[in-house]
């Protein structure tokens, strides 16, 4: 079966949203909307799989999941085009990861390497949410029959799971899902991955091995969207670096981490290809180079960050474009709860 072509991605209100999540994940978000219908949601159930002191308590997971809205806008996010809400308002989302959690595997589960990063040394003590977390990102995407979620990379892994569950789900039901009018026996697309640009693993500014994180104890190991023009450049000034000049090509990038992240960060943000960017700054030093990536991310980011600051202040406003967004995201989960419900054999009203 030929599937609509619908994208789906989300982004946790954890804490201040960063250049990487902007760079690997919304810059593409902004993109899409040209060419495909987007759902982008504000995934705040998953925000509560990490500890409280994490997310904050519940005025902070508000706060934080209206300033996450006020970004995807801020950044040309279209919410009368395309659907905008948070995940809590629509509870397709938890009905359809029970059933998902009955198709996936624990072995499955068990590979995931951001819940050994994240779980760390005391796994025991990691909240059940958090192990599940890939399952209700599957039922995330697959609410709406997604074909296409632009994410960063070390969503890869979770990813390819969604299509594992996609996959099996449909092996499990093919004949029931045959016998209500899928004639191919799909009833979930596999949904691709669409992980692209020079930043889509955007790192550390204190240790270039290391994923930028809304979660790293520095400050200084990140720029924050709503971070002011001084404080950006502190933070760049202050970015490791090596006491090399940069390479002119981009093979001399391979063994240093530090200066390979601020070269993808500036080809990401002027959208230029790394190799154009080291025929302009290859061989100067790294104080120019980073003179000219201040100015860059300042001229980028101060607009977004004037506006989310705007968008906040009206809580009201984006609480109701949230609401609005929540009710048509609900017609489209409810037509594939309705389904998957009758796929499954679950009794209901018609
Ligand atoms: N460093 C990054 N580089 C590129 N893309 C990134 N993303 C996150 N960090 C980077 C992408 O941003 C989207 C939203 O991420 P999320 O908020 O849902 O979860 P996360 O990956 O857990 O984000 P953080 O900021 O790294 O939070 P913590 O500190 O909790 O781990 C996703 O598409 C993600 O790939």
């Amino acid at each position: 079966m030929a599937f609509v072509e619908r994208v789906f991605s989300g982004v946790q209100p954890t804490g201040n949203l960063h250049l990487g999540n902007y760079l690997g994940a919304i810059v593409n978000f902004v993109k899409m909307q040209e060419t495909h219908n987007c759902i982008y949601c504000v995934v705040d159930m998953h925000a509560l799989t990490q500890p409280v002191e994490v997310w904050g308590g519940p005025s902070e997971l508000a706060r934080n999941t209206r300033e996450v809205t006020a970004a995807f806008i801020a950044a040309g996010i279209d919410p009368k085009k395309h659907i905008v809400f948070n995940q809590s308002q629509v509870s397709g989302h938890a009905e359809l990861a029970w059933i998902f959690n009955c198709v996936a595997r624990v072995g499955w589960l068990n590979r995931m390497t951001q819940f050994k990063e994240k779980a760390g040394k005391d796994r025991e003590n990691a909240s059940v949410g958090l192990y599940d977390y890939p399952v209700l990102m599957a039922a995330d995407i697959l609410l709406y029959r997604a074909t296409h979620v632009p994410v960063g990379d070390d969503q890869k892994q979770h990813l390819e799971l969604s299509r594992d569950i996609a996959q099996k789900f449909n092996n499990d039901f093919g004949d029931s899902i045959r016998g209500h009018g899928y004639n191919d026996g799909m009833y979930f697309p596999l949904p691709e991955p669409f992980i692209t640009g020079p930043a889509t693993r955007v790192m550390s500014l204190r240790d270039g091995t290391k994923k930028m994180s809304k979660s790293d104890a520095s400050d200084y190991s990140r720029i924050n969207l709503t971070d002011d023009a001084d404080t950006i450049a502190q933070k760049i000034r202050k970015a490791k670096t090596d006491p090399e000049p940069l390479p002119s090509e981009e093979k001399g990038l391979e063994p240093r981490p530090e200066a390979d992240n601020l070269v993808g960060i500036y080809a990401a943000l002027s959208e230029r290809p790394k190799a154009e960017v080291l025929r302009e700054f290859g061989g100067g030093q790294f104080s120019s180079f980073k003179n000219a990536l201040v100015e860059l991310c300042v001229t980028k980011l101060s607009p977004i960050a004037a506006e989310m600051k705007r968008l906040v202040a009206d809580p009201g406003h984006v609480d109701a474009i949230l609401i609005d967004g929540a009710d048509r995201a609900r017609t489209i989960a409810a037509e594939t709860m309705k389904a998957t419900q009758d796929i499954v054999g679950f009794v209901r009203k018609r």
